[in-house]
Order: C-alpha cells, then structure tokens, then sequence
C-alpha cells in the first residue's frame, strides 16, 4: 500500500508509513480520559503536546461510546468540542470529530474539522448528507447495534468476513451520495460490538479489510480486550498492551492507528516499520 493517501478536506495525507491519530475527549466520562480534558485550557495543552510527540491527526469527541455510556445531545457535544477545533484549525492541525451526530459533524466541519470519524459508520442517511455535502475525510467504523447494548453477547459465523462486507458497503453508500474514494477510511471498530476472540481475529485479519482499498484506522488503545488478556484493570495502565496491538495492527495493514499514549507508539511504529521494510 506505499501510495496510499487520504484526502481530508484541503489536507492530503500520506500513509505510506503508519500515522498516529492522537485521542483527546472533552467528556467526564470516557473510559480512560474522562474528564481530565473538560476545561478547554487542558484540552489544548494535551492537543498541543500530542503533536509534538508526532500525533498527525487529533481526534476530538464530546460523547463518550464505552459500553452503557449515556448519550449526550448535539448541542452539548458542540459546545464541548466546537472550542477546540475551532482553535486547532487556526494552528494548521488535521483535526477529526468523533461523533455520530449529524448536526455535531456538520458544525465541526464548518468550524474547521478535516474529518468526519462516526462510530456508527455512516448509517444515519443525515450523515451521509453531511459528508456529501463537504470536503472532509470519513472514517467509516464497524459496530454491532448501539453502545448501550454492543457487547450484550455479539455474535458473528465469520468476523471478519461480515465486517469487511459491512464496511464494504457502508462506503460504497457514501461514493453513491458523492463521496470521492480517496476521502475514505475504515476501520474494524475494535471493542464495539465485539467479544476477545472477536477482537484478536479482527488485528491478526486486518490484511483482508485493507485488501479493499481504503485506508485502515484502528483504535486498541487501553481498550478492555487488553485488560482480559493481561489482567491490567487500570485503563491508564496498558501502555505495553496497546502498543503491542498497534505495532501488530500496522503490521497486518493498518495505516491510522488511534491512540491516547502518542510518543510511545510513534516510537514503536518507526522501529517496526524499519524493521518491516527491511524484511520487505
Ligand atoms: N474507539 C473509541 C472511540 N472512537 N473511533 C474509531 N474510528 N475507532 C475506534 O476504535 C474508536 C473510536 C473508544 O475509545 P475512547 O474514545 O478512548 O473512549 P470513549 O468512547 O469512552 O470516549
């Protein structure tokens, strides 16, 4: 894949090495962050730091999607990440939005987000509209039904064979509505609607998803699959496990790998892929 791009807005992104979205949540409640970047001062001081540690991207959210996390109306999300974004865009970063909300996707656009990141995959037909209707890049992500109830018992015949078919189509929807290939990223949605076994054939299946074309982000990082394997219960603490399945989601194709300990990865990533080109 050493031609890989992917056009976010005026922003061409070169992935022909693995590239660092950095985390930031401007929630009181996500899983491994929340609320320690609710007052805009600290969010732009951890933004600013992830990029100086090598983040390219930074990927803002306003709404937490662990699983059973409360929903948080649009008007709410706005206020909480528009600041932000708004902010970054004047000191040139490629910044994302994660939400699932359309009116949330097209205010951050408008305020200078270069990509749309839904967790939702683009299901809503409003959100299709919103990325047809701009320029940004989309990451289009797999989950099975809706936070509150994903991880009740998810059930696959084949893994992968059904959520590289979903995200199969869910982009081929948005090039129908007028979304140019290049805009176009998926991602497994690791942790969403998915058990342990679930998750491990996703990393060590990713070759088959980035078989399509697009280009493949990944978020492991502090997730809870890393707790199961290790018994770290801490999310803050699984620093090693989430580098480790960075390094091999990297390895199977993935080109965007997000995550909320940055100079660790981007470390990791440049030692393995020299060491992977030099095996290439
Ligand atoms: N994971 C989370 C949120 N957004 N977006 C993409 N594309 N891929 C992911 O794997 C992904 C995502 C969950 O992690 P986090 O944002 O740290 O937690 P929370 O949802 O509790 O805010």
């Amino acid at each position: 894949m050493a031609d890989l791009i992917w056009r976010c807005g005026t922003r061409i992104l070169d992935l022909s090495r693995p590239i660092v979205m950095g985390v930031l949540n401007v929630t009181p409640d996500s899983f491994s962050d929340g609320g320690l970047y609710s007052d805009p001062i600290s969010a732009f001081q951890r933004a600013r730091a992830m990029l100086k540690e090598g983040a390219v991207i930074l990927d803002i959210g306003g709404e937490s999607t662990r699983p059973g996390a409360a929903p948080v109306d649009a008007s709410e999300q706005i206020a909480r990440v528009r600041p932000i974004l708004a902010g970054l865009a004047l000191d040139g970063a490629v910044t994302s939005v994660d939400t699932r909300s359309a009116e949330v996707a097209a205010a951050c656009v408008e305020a200078g987000a270069s990509i749309i990141n839904d967790v939702a995959g683009f299901r809503e037909p409003a959100m299709v509209d919103v990325a047809a209707g701009c320029d940004a890049g989309v990451v289009v992500m797999h989950m099975l039904g809706e936070p509150g109830s994903m991880q009740d018992e998810p059930v696959y015949d084949d893994v992968v064979a059904e959520v590289t078919r979903y995200l199969k189509g869910a982009a081929l929807r948005l090039r129908d509505a007028g979304v140019a290939r290049e805009r176009i990223a998926v991602d497994p949605g690791i942790g969403f609607g998915k058990t342990l076994e679930h998750n491990l054939a996703l990393i060590a299946g990713l070759d088959r998803i980035a078989a399509l074309g697009y280009p493949v982000v990944v978020g492991v990082s502090r997730k809870r699959f890393i707790g199961a394997i290790t018994g770290v219960t801490e999310p803050a603490e699984r620093l090693g496990g989430s580098v480790a399945g960075a390094v091999c989601a990297a390895e199977r194709g993935a080109s965007v790998l997000r995550v909320h300990d940055v100079a660790s990865t981007v470390q990791a990533l440049a030692v393995a892929s020299a060491i992977l080109r030099e095996r290439a």
